[in-house]
Formats: C-alpha cells, sequence, structure tokens
C-alpha cells in the first residue's frame, strides 16, 4: 500500500506499554494525543517526540514514531533544531512542570519569542514525580512535600501567563480527565504555523493527588472569547480561581523555519551575485555554485 493510501489507526501510533502508576493523569494525555495523531494521519516516520527527564518525559517511548529522550530541562532547544533541520517533520517536545518551568524554564520564553512551528505539550502535576514528591514550580503556595515538610512558600509560576507575555503564537490548556477537549486542542495546537503551547493538568495519583481540584475548578472558556484579544487572555489567565480550559489565544507570526527558509535564500542570492572567497575557489574546482531558485 502507498504512504498516500494507508490509514493509520489508533494502534499504528502505539509504543512500548507505558509504565507509569496506575491512575495517572498520563495515561490520558497520551491517549489524547495518539487521538489528535491518528485525526491529523501523521505519518509515524514523520512525526519526532522530543522530551526532556520525569514521568511524563517518558512520553516518547510509548508512542510509535522518532523519539528523543533528552537531559532534564532541554527538550525545546533540542525540539526546535530537528524542526529547523527538518522541517517536514511534525515535531511535538513533551515533558512536565518541573522540567519545562524549573530547569528548562530559560529555554520556554526564547522558544516563544523564536515561534518554531513545534507543539510543547506540558503535563502539569504541579510535582515532581519522578524523584518522589518535591515541590515544583507550579506547586501552589502552602504546599506540604517532602523538600516543605512545613508549607511551600513560594508564588508558583503561571506557565499560561508566562506564554501571553511573551507573545507565544498558540496558547491552551486542557485536563486529562476530559481527554476529547484535550484531543480537540491538540489537533489546533498540531495544525497551527508556530509554536503552540498545551499545558495539559495531569494529577499524579502518588506524589500530589490534584483530581479533586481539577475537577471542582476546571472551566470551559466561553465561547465568544476572542482568541486573538491578547488582553482578554491575560484576564483568565490571571483568574486563579478558575482553571479556565480552551485556547487563550491564537495569533499568526513568521515562524522560525520560515525565517530561516527566507535568511537562506539572501544568503545564497547574495553569494550568486559576489560570490565570496570561498566560493570562488569552490567554483575554480568545478563546483557548482546553488543559486536560490536551483
Ligand atoms: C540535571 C538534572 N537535575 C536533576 C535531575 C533529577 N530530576 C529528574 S526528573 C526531575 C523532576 C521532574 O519533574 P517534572 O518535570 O514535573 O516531571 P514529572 O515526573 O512530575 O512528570 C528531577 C529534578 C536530573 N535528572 N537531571
Ligand atoms: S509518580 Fe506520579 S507522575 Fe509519576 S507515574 Fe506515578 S502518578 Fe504519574
Ligand atoms: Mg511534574
Amino acid at each position: 500500500m502507498s504512504e498516500q493510501q494507508q490509514e493509520y489507526s489508533l494502534k499504528d501510533y502505539k509504543g512500548l506499554m507505558p509504565i507509569w502508576c496506575p491512575g495517572c493523569g498520563d495515561f490520558s494525555v497520551l491517549m489524547a494525543l495518539q487521538k489528535a495523531l491518528q485525526h491529523r494521519q501523521v505519518a509515524p516516520h514523520k512525526l519526532a517526540v522530543i522530551s526532556g527527564i520525569g514521568c511524563s518525559s517518558r512520553i516518547p517511548h510509548f508512542i510509535n514514531a522518532y523519539g528523543f529522550h533528552m537531559v532534564h530541562g532541554r527538550s525545546l532547544p533540542s525540539a526546535a533544531a530537528v524542526k529547523v533541520v527538518n522541517p517536514e517533520l511534525e515535531v511535538i517536545a513533551a515533558g512536565g512542570d518541573g522540567d519545562g518551568f524549573a530547569i528548562g524554564m530559560g529555554h520556554f520564553p526564547h522558544t516563544v519569542r523564536r515561534n518554531p512551528n513545534i507543539t510543547y505539550l506540558v503535563m502539569d502535576n504541579e510535582i515532581y514525580g519522578l524523584t518522589k514528591g518535591q515541590t515544583s514550580p507550579t506547586s501552589h503556595t502552602g504546599l506540604v512535600t517532602k523538600t516543605t515538610p512545613w508549607e511551600n512558600a513560594d508564588e508558583p509560576i503561571n506557565p499560561i501567563m508566562t506564554a501571553l507575555a511573551h507573545n507565544c503564537s498558540f496558547v491552551a490548556r486542557g485536563i486529562s480527565t476530559d481527554v476529547k477537549q484535550l484531543t480537540q486542542l491538540l489537533i489546533e495546537a498540531m495544525e497551527h504555523p508556530g509554536f503552540s503551547f498545551v499545558q495539559a493538568m495531569s494529577p499524579c495519583l502518588t506524589f500530589h493527588d490534584t483530581y479533586e481540584m481539577v475537577r471542582n475548578t476546571s472551566k470551559d472558556l466561553p465561547e465568544d472569547h476572542d482568541v486573538t484579544d491578547r488582553l482578554g487572555a491575560i484576564k483568565y489567565a490571571l483568574d486563579t480561581d478558575n482553571m479556565w480550559t480552551g485556547v487563550f489565544y491564537k495569533v499568526r507570526r513568521p515562524t522560525l523555519d520560515e525565517v530561516t527558509t527566507r535568511n537562506k535564500l539572501k544568503a545564497l542570492e547574495r553569494n550568486t551575485k559576489s560570490p565570496t572567497p570561498l566560493m570562488k575557489i569552490y567554483a575554480d574546482m568545478g563546483g557548482k555554485v546553488p543559486t536560490s531558485t536551483s
């Protein structure tokens, strides 16, 4: 069967058997991602899933695709590089709140600014799961954990707000208990040309059970919310009494791959008009100097 005719089923996206604890929210997030990939009929050989370190960051192993289980906090630069080198690939960066907003936090605003055409899926359980229950940057103030046996003094990071502050071109939040909505958000995120950030609230049943909080506070963004209104989106992001879900913000900005391609063409054109000494040597040796049209 040719690639054109092949119809991918859900099982075509299944990799190794997940080894998460029973009841972990990440199972549902994985299911939503696989459903979104199937809906978009992304060929597994045209898909790359890149993660950092953490329970959630094990996700590349559980998906049939190219995968890279990177060092802690470095999924974003790696994923952006993969996309620049091979723009044909659908590239998903994935990981946890610790991986993304503690050790990896420096990469987040800069990837947002560069706007590579990739999707960043953060499974947020407000805790470090893999290392057995320390506070993470999204743990709420007052939380008692192994590293804060009396109470957590820190103000939590607001990932949606951080993304909006740097004009992230697609910002959404879903919850692992609503696979249907999360699937839809991931489809939209992958279809969006540019950097798409999806925060998936995904409780850790073993070290910080947020199921009740997620169920009691989550609310769909109103249907009349204007996704191009950044200030309107910020208003919902700052309302932490409610956990708003849906697409907060969506705007078209030039993507890193578009700008890189444009720059490559500009460089080729300049070099064709006035070849650099290196290109002259290359041409004298019989090499064909590439042009912007070749
Ligand atoms: C450089 C480095 N520092 C620290 C660690 C230890 N470490 C592994 S995972 C992790 C936190 C993971 O938390 P999160 O990203 O929220 O993932 P979760 O397990 O909650 O899904 C830490 C601190 C490491 N692997 N590498
Ligand atoms: S420790 Fe928590 S985050 Fe890790 S697999 Fe278990 S339930 Fe999931
Ligand atoms: Mg976590």
